[in-house]
């Protein structure tokens, strides 16, 4: 397999010093694979932060689907991680988490699995009547982990987070604004312009004092002291979920294009 990225699944656009880049591949509802993940990440990694002062990140247009979530076939099948640290998908939310300028999700469409992980990355939201979230680890038997779950808790009041993380229920555009899951819920009509007008408004501002404030808010986020005891506790809880019989009936189901049916082994 090809180091290079891939560049066409992920396009990157800059004017007024705002960079664009737009997930574009429809024909599978823009899995995050490997491949379009590394594209991202090169797209985000090869930005000019000298003329790039905010980017916007979105789905090709007039596409239903934001992203599919995390690309359920290169999902590892079983004795790993499935979210370990150095997946893909954990790369791009670093990558995106650690760029310093504001990095704005905009959403027509729907947002699937780790791909919700990944919106709720960017530093703010911005999506129209189209827009549904939703997070799915138990379609899979999957055990999401402990710095995605912390991602949520940053965000999310804990009685939502549990909601959709048990039912794997979409969060739908009107209850995702009245959760404050959006900054702004606008018509799909508006979306490019507000949108815009939201990157560019930022792009006058003074670069180095916007880059300082999203790391400090980035680690006084992120810093959740837990004792490596409870840790490994927690790591071998999920390695039980991980290898279990359910984990590989989650995929089967999907691959088979089939529901699930959970034994609870
Ligand atoms: O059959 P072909 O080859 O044409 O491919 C189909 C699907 O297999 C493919 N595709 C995916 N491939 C890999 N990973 C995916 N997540 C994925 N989703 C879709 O795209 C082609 C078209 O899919 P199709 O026919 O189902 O499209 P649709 O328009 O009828 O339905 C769109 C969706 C998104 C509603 C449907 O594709 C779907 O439910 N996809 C799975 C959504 C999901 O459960 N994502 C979570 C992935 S796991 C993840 O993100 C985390 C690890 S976690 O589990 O923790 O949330």
């Amino acid at each position: 397999m090809s180091d290079m990225p891939q560049l066409d699944l992920v396009t990157v656009e800059i004017a007024n010093r705002v960079a664009t880049l737009t997930l574009n591949n429809a024909a599978k509802r823009n899995a995050l694979s490997r491949a379009l993940l590394d594209a991202l990440i090169a797209g985000l990694k090869g930005l000019d932060l000298r003329d790039v002062r905010a980017v916007i990140l979105r789905a090709a247009p007039g596409l239903s689907v934001w992203s599919a979530g995390h690309d359920i076939k290169e999902l590892p099948r079983g004795h790993e991680d499935p979210l370990g640290y150095s997946d893909p998908l954990e790369r791009a939310l670093r990558a995106i988490r650690e760029l310093p300028v504001p990095v704005i999700a905009m959403v027509h469409g729907t947002v699937w699995g780790g791909a919700f992980d990944l919106v709720l990355s960017c530093d703010m939201i911005v999506a129209d009547e189209t827009a549904s979230f939703a997070i799915t680890p138990v379609n899979l038997g999957l055990p999401y982990n402990t710095t995605g779950l912390l991602h949520f808790i940053g965000r999310l009041p804990m009685n939502l987070i549990k909601e959709m993380f048990f039912t794997a229920t979409p969060l739908k555009a009107e209850a995702a604004e009245r959760w404050h899951v959006v900054n702004h819920l606008v018509p799909s009509a508006e979306l490019e312009s507000f949108t815009r007008a939201l990157a560019e408004g930022m792009t006058t501002k003074a670069p180095m004092a916007v880059a300082v404030i999203k790391e400090q808010l980035r680690v006084l986020a992120d810093y959740q002291p837990i004792a490596a005891q409870v840790f490994e506790r927690i790591q071998d809880m999920r390695r039980q979920v991980y290898e279990s019989a359910d984990f590989q009936e989650g995929i089967n189901a999907f691959l088979e294009k089939r529901k699930a049916v959970f034994q609870g082994i």
